[in-house]
């Protein structure tokens, strides 16, 4: 099929910045246009902070999530190398994204997800895509150490963020950020659950600027990284890892990190921290998201908007910065979880005949 390429739409994270990302001409390109997300103002979070607040909404990319960025890359060098079959362990996101570029690509995706505590709409997006999935006895952690195993041992190639491919791909989230802007932001906020994503935009931060010099970039400084936890699988805070990691956030309830010391070279090397937040402090952040800026994320991609706000009342934030904030996943991702916080739903009950409904909706 010959693919169009002149088209002035985002072509996807691998042609928009080919420069920079471990493909050739021989890489066969298996993307879904991800990346070219926007980068949109958050006035409440602003008013709130006294700063310059933006999100960077990853919830619309392909499979909803960030980790299309990463796929993309790790899925065609996978392509590039013969691969037959993919192997990732995943607390959903990854296998919804891993599904959906394996088939494009016509591999076999095995899913490993931890038993019952993947969302449904994340289960279904493994199933739909046709992944090979299991339902492994025990937390992330076991899965990614399973998935370890099989690809050392077996014919397929692994697709977690400890495969290098993933994070180069997700740093163009760093890169699209200075090209909004023009430059770096003062703080970058986002949540850590395996910790690939806050190393991966200090990797293209870094690789932005002119601290590359044997490839400056345009940007002329890089961000403090903030990077947020849920309180129950917080290993960064606690110094080591957490065997029995719990948290509303199911995306994030990971007790053993994979890119641990790229997370603690971001954090101190940016001057930033990782600090925890409350399930309540995530899933107010979430509503507030929802409620006051017209975006509905998942309850893990709302702990970077929560640990900023909790910083801010706290006074841990100085006004006057320039803040970007990743929110990671789409609210559609975890539906259960929002409405539950919500509670039960009470519409109006009214006739088809407006004067009625009018009046029992509160306009006349
Ligand atoms: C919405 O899908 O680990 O710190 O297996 O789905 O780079 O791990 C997901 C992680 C944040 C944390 N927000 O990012 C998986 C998986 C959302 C996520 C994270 C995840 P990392």
């Amino acid at each position: 099929m010959a693919v169009v390429t002149q088209s002035r739409l985002w072509r996807g994270v691998i042609e928009e910045y080919r420069d920079r990302l471990p493909v050739t001409a021989a890489t066969p390109v298996v993307t879904l246009r991800e990346g070219g997300t926007p980068l949109v103002p958050a006035p409440w979070l602003s008013e709130q902070t006294s700063c310059e607040v933006y999100l960077k909404v990853e919830g619309v990319n392909p499979t909803g999530s960030f980790k299309d960025r990463g796929m993309t890359v790790a899925i065609s060098k996978a392509a590039e190398e013969g691969a037959e079959a993919v192997v990732c362990a995943s607390t959903g996101n990854t296998s919804a994204s891993a599904a959906a570029y394996a088939v494009r690509a016509g591999m076999r995706p095995v899913v490993l997800l931890p038993d019952g505590k993947i969302s449904g709409p994340k289960l279904a997006q493994a199933v739909v895509h046709g992944g090979v999935i299991a339902s492994v006895q025990g937390n992330f952690d076991d899965c990614l150490r399973l998935a370890r195993e099989l690809a050392e041992t077996y014919p397929v190639a692994l697709v977690n963020s400890v495969n290098p491919y993933r994070l180069a791909g997700q740093k163009t989230a760093a890169f699209e950020v200075v090209d909004d802007l023009g430059d770096a932001p003062d703080l970058h906020v986002l949540p850590v659950g395996n910790a690939g994503n806050i190393s991966a935009y200090w990797l293209g931060y870094s690789e932005y600027t002119a601290y590359a010099a044997d490839n400056p970039g345009p940007a002329k400084r890089r961000p403090r990284m903030w990077g947020f936890q849920a309180a129950g699988a917080a290993p960064f805070v606690h110094g080591g890892p957490v065997s029995a990691p719990e948290t509303v956030a199911s995306a994030i309830r990971i007790g053993n990190p994979a890119s641990w010391d790229l997370a603690i070279a971001a954090r101190d090397d940016s001057g930033g921290l990782i600090d925890a937040v409350t399930d309540e402090q995530i899933l107010a952040a979430q509503q507030e998201l929802s409620g006051r800026e017209g975006l509905f994320v998942e309850p893990a991609s709302a702990a970077g908007v929560a640990g900023l706000l909790h910083y801010s009342r706290t006074g841990r934030l100085d006004a006057g910065q320039r803040i970007v904030v990743t929110v990671t996943g789409h609210g559609l991702k975890d539906v259960d979880t929002a409405s539950a916080y919500y509670g039960e739903i009470r519409p109006y009950v009214v006739p088809a005949q407006a004067d009625a409904a009018a009046k029992a909706l509160g306009l006349a």
